[in-house]
């Protein structure tokens, strides 16, 4: 059978390649990455055939092909139900559901004026209030979580779906120099320690290509 491939974009500005992509890892998946570059048009008509949405991460996995974050967590959790991927209890399961969910369709406040830059670090950045109210929410949220289920993921002892769809934000609060309280600042470092993360960020600060004016998540 021919090695799953996962088609991603930039590692640097990439939020959503980066949740596909430690989704992935996380489950234990051999696959190859195919890196499309997100500014160039002449990649399009291949990506037309890589993912049906025009928008990665895209997954080709034993004949199928799986776009959308959300849809390839839950497909991964169904090929690899040992991983883990998401809780064993189902008031868990549905805790973590709307919890991705959250991140999935909102914070775009936060995802606008804190586009993930993983090379960057800008001191002191100001936040406006909007994006410290979807700020404010996602801390709600994590502390919510660490506290059910006792930590040091979301879910608990292993990392899975929450914490990748959450580790562009962990990403962008330490770019963005984010202030954030002992419990949710022990979370981020957590989550970058994870080897696949420490993997991705080493990755991403190889890339050369800059984008200077990024104002929204891609
Ligand atoms: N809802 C989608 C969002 C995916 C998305 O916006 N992907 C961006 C890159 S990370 C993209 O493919 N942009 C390419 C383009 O706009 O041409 C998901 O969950 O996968």
């Amino acid at each position: 059978m021919a090695k799953p491939v996962l088609t991603i974009s930039s590692k640097n500005y990439g939020a959503w390649s980066l949740r596909g992509w430690l989704m992935c890892r996380l489950a234990g998946l051999d696959f190859s990455e195919k890196i499309i570059p997100p500014d160039d048009p002449a990649m399009k008509a291949e990506m037309l055939l890589l993912s049906s949405s025009m928008l990665v991460p895209s997954l080709q996995h034993a004949g199928v092909k799986v776009w959308d974050t959300l849809a390839i967590g839950e497909y991964l959790n169904e090929i690899k139900p040992k991983a883990g991927l998401l809780p064993a209890d189902v008031a868990a399961r549905a805790h973590c559901r709307a919890i991705c969910g959250e991140m999935h369709s909102g914070f775009a406040s936060m995802r606008g004026a804190l586009p993930m830059n993983i090379k960057a670090h800008f001191k002191n950045f100001k936040v406006w209030s909007r994006a410290q109210a979807d700020i404010d929410r996602i801390v709600a949220i994590w502390r919510e979580c660490l506290k059910a289920y006792g930590g040091p993921f979301l879910f608990g002892k292993q990392p899975g779906i929450a914490d990748a769809m959450y580790a562009p934000v962990v990403t962008r609060f330490l770019s963005y120099d984010v202030a954030l309280d002992s419990v949710c600042a022990a979370y981020c470092k957590r989550v970058m320690e994870l080897p696949a993360m420490k993997e991705w960020v080493a990755a991403a600060k190889q890339e050369p290509e800059e984008i200077d004016e990024l104002d929204a998540e891609f």
